[in-house]
């Protein structure tokens, strides 16, 4: 199937839209993958929180929401992917040779299920540590939810690596669509997280050096607008 889907598309037929980089986590996701992966795209920008956000990604995405993949066809037409984990399930059947999710099948079986745990959750991390890659480091207490999401994290982190990791310094060895879906997270261990455990620090510099999230943060650096405000979330 892969291979089929491959053929009929160009890469450079992709427009990610994304938000802002500072903030932004969802549209980090698929565009970190798509970066360290060397899959070519147009980006599309959509600056958040202005009076003209909603007007802007109506024009863009069926949900209101960004991260959007515009994927046009050679032969004319095209897709609109939406949601983040279906863009890089998408990117993953256009291109298995990229390896977004493991080979192995019980290692595709967790990163499938880790990845997807992320998706839907860890809503208290979220909200007590938004995504802000201008703000300075500095330990800031979760809540008691958000001190057992975050265990929860590192337990998830600390199991990939130990059972699918020796391959590299990602959970799975080399970079998946698991590794794209908690660099927002990574982020925010970095940010807010204080004295890291030994695994944890580790994962999380091994995700911070790509050179698809140095990208990423040196353009959040350059973003002229306003610091999100301190209840704005993701
Ligand atoms: N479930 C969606 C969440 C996307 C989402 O919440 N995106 C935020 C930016 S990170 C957004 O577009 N917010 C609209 C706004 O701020 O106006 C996904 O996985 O893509």
């Amino acid at each position: 199937m892969g291979r089929n889907l491959h053929e009929e598309s160009r890469p450079s037929e992709f427009t990610l839209y994304v938000g802002n980089k500072c903030f932004s986590s969802w549209s980090l996701r698929p565009w970190v993958a798509m970066k360290h992966l060397e899959i070519p795209f147009e980006e599309g920008f959509v600056r958040l929180r202005t009076p003209e956000t909603a007007a802007n990604l109506a024009k863009v995405s069926p949900t209101g929401l960004v991260p959007v993949l515009d994927h046009k066809l050679p032969k004319g037409g095209g897709r609109i992917v939406w949601e983040t984990l279906a863009i890089l399930e998408y990117l993953a059947d256009l291109y298995p040779e990229k390896r977004l999710w493991p080979e192995e099948l019980g290692a595709r079986a967790l990163a499938r299920s880790v990845a997807t745990e992320m998706h839907s959750g860890f809503r208290e991390v979220r909200y007590g540590w938004p995504m802000n890659l201008r703000r300075p480091k500095s330990h800031k207490p979760l809540d008691a939810e958000g001190e057992a999401q975050r265990a929860r994290i590192e337990a998830i982190w600390r199991q990939c690596r130990e059972q699918y990791g020796e391959g590299g310094p990602f959970l799975f060895g080399h970079f998946t669509a698991a590794d794209a879906m908690y660099a927002p997270v990574v982020t925010r261990f970095d940010t807010y997280g204080g004295e890291l455990a030994p695994v944890t620090r580790a994962y999380v510099d091994a995700v911070l050096a790509t050179p698809a999230m140095l990208h990423w943060y040196a353009e959040a650096a350059g973003e002229r607008w306003p610091e999100p405000g301190p209840h704005e979330q993701d």
